[in-house]
Parts: structure tokens; C-alpha cells; sequence
């Protein structure tokens, strides 16, 4: 192995417990069927799958107190902040395969704690058609994969904020969400409050995909460890049916692709969330095919000819 080549760990997680829809429990399964290890080993990564982090089984109970799920939520969240801790502390390029977006709760508290020990700077980039920064109290629907956000930052049960062992996890302003086009009013005012740096859809339209990425990567330097948190759903449905949470009006396959290398060309990024693949929505498995071609380009594959 030359000391340039990376080190990947495939962890998966295949859970939905923080869900409104079934089926993103099949997600990771569905990923590795579309050959993401084999499509990075060719890229020259050297490629392990971790296999599958384990939890309880989907209750399917209702809403208590807001929260649909929590204390299952807690046990799923904190064994993927382990393993996806692991991983970094092991020298990987750890990328987590749900399981609904939840998850990221475990996933970036362990990038943070890690880039807190190795003295990195984080920028966070959550590619998404949803802000997920509800509360127990605004929530419309209970749904923990509607509320990592906020949680990260902060605001939300102890036994989520905490995980960890620092409150908040991060800091608002390492995040940028990209491609936001559904956000609940309570939710709106909060991201206001707390002062989320946004590229919403309607922005994206009037400045265009390469302006607003230049702007959400700005400050990115050698120091930078950057985790991209994919959210399938990011994705105009046209091209990923494949996720519980469809909204129409999303990036289309080129300005999805342009977003990637863009990435990508900042040589920083260090951890991957691929979460909301729901196949049980699914055709054929296309959106996980397509996840896979977008992760390689996140990795450095280019049609560019100059
Ligand atoms: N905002 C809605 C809620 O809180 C829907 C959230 C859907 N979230 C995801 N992840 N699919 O982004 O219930
Ligand atoms: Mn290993
Ligand atoms: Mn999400
Ligand atoms: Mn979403």
C-alpha cells in the first residue's frame, strides 16, 4: 500500500428505527449489491467492509413524549459512534451505510471527537432535500431521522446530545446543508435562530450549483477534515425514487455529479455518511447504482477532459 492511498472501512447500518417509512434497514445490503467496494477498490482505495453494526429491531410504536423510538434510537446511535470512531482512530476513511439519517447522530459525533483529538478543523456538508432540525417539540411526526441536526448542535434528549461525551457535538457553524427544499415552520424559525448556513433550492436556482458549492466549500484548507452526510433524497426523485421521503425538486444527475467532483477536488474529504436508501421504494435498485456512481465521483472519478 503507497503511503497516498486511502484506507476505506465500510460500516453498515441497518436500522430505520428513526423513520416514517420501513425499508432503509435494507439500504447498506442494497449498496454493497451495487458494488461500492468494488467501484473504490478500482479507484485504487484499498476497501474493507466492517459489516454491520447491530441494534434492537424496529419496534414500529408510535410517537411518546416526541420522540418516535428514542431509547432504540440511543443503542443504534451509540454503537455507530464506536465503530465509526474505530475506524479513524485505526486510520480509515470510515463511510456508514444506513439505515436512515438518525444515524449521523453516531457517525459525525465520532468525526468531531476525532478532529477535536487530531486538532482538525470540521466542516460538515449535509447534502439534503430536509434541514432534520426538529425538536421534540416541533417535530410534526416524532421521527428522530428529522432531527440529527438539531441534536449535533445540541438541541434534543441528553442521551442523544451526549453521545460522545461532548455537548454539542459540534458547532452550528462547521455545517453547510445543500439542496434544503422541505423544512416545517417550527423548524425554519429554529435554523434562523441558530443561524444554519443554508443553500436551499431556491438559491441554488438563482446562483447555480458551481456558485453555491465555491460557497459552501469556501475556508476548506489542509486542516480540513470534511464529512459529507449524503442524504438519498437530496436527489431529485426523478433520478432516486428509492428513498421513503421523495421531494420533488432536487439536483438532477449532472448538477448531483458536479457536486461530488467539487468535493472531490478539495482532495479533504475524510468520512461519508450514504443514508435513506430505502429499496423497498426502489426500481431495480437504480438509486443505489446511483448513489455508487455519485460516491465515485466524490472520490476523484472525472469525466473531465482538460
Ligand atoms: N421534517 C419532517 C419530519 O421531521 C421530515 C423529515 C424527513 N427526514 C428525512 N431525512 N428524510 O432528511 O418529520
Ligand atoms: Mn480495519
Ligand atoms: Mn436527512
Ligand atoms: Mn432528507
Amino acid at each position: 500500500m503507497s503511503p497516498t492511498t486511502r484506507s476505506v472501512a465500510l460500516v453498515g447500518v441497518p436500522t430505520d428505527i428513526g423513520a416514517g417509512h420501513r425499508g432503509s434497514s435494507m439500504g447498506p445490503e442494497a449498496l454493497r449489491v451495487a458494488r461500492l467496494a468494488e467501484r473504490l477498490s478500482k479507484r485504487g482505495m484499498l476497501v474493507v467492509d466492517h459489516g454491520n453494526v447491530t441494534g434492537p429491531l424496529n419496534p414500529w410504536q408510535p410517537p411518546t413524549n416526541g420522540y418516535r423510538h428514542l431509547e432504540a434510537a440511543v443503542a443504534w446511535n451509540t454503537a455507530t459512534h464506536e465503530a465509526i470512531y474505530s475506524a479513524l482512530q485505526n486510520g480509515h476513511l470510515p463511510i456508514m451505510l444506513g439505515g436512515d439519517h438518525c444515524l449521523a447522530i453516531g457517525s459525525i459525533s465520532a468525526v468531531a471527537r476525532h478532529c477535536r483529538e487530531k486538532g482538525k478543523k470540521l466542516r460538515v456538508l449535509w447534502l439534503d432535500a430536509h434541514a432534520d432540525f426538529n425538536t421534540s417539540d416541533i417535530t410534526p411526526s416524532g421521527n428522530i431521522h428529522g432531527m440529527p441536526v438539531a441534536c449535533l448542535c445540541g438541541y434534543g434528549p441528553a442521551e442523544l446530545t451526549g453521545i460522545g461525551g461532548t455537548t454539542p457535538a459540534i458547532s452550528p457553524d462547521v455545517i453547510r446543508q445543500i439542496g434544503i427544499r422541505s423544512v416545517d415552520e417550527g423548524e425554519k424559525r429554529l435554523v434562523h435562530e441558530v443561524g444554519i448556513d443554508i443553500y436551499d433550492m431556491r438559491y441554488i436556482d438563482e446562483i447555480g450549483i458551481k456558485a453555491a458549492m465555491e460557497e459552501a466549500l469556501a475556508g476548506v484548507d489542509d486542516d480540513t477534515h470534511l464529512h459529507v452526510s449524503f442524504d438519498v433524497d437530496f436527489l431529485d426523485p426523478s433520478i432516486a425514487p428509492g428513498v421513503g421521503t421523495t421531494v420533488r425538486g432536487g439536483p438532477n444527475y449532472r448538477e448531483a455529479q458536479l457536486v461530488m467532483e467539487m468535493i472531490a477536488d478539495t482532495g479533504r474529504v475524510g468520512s461519508l455518511d450514504i443514508v435513506e436508501l430505502n429499496p423497498a421504494f426502489d426500481k431495480r435498485n437504480q438509486t443505489a447504482k446511483l448513489a455508487v456512481e455519485l460516491v465515485e465521483s466524490l472520490f476523484g472519478k472525472s469525466t473531465l477532459m482538460r
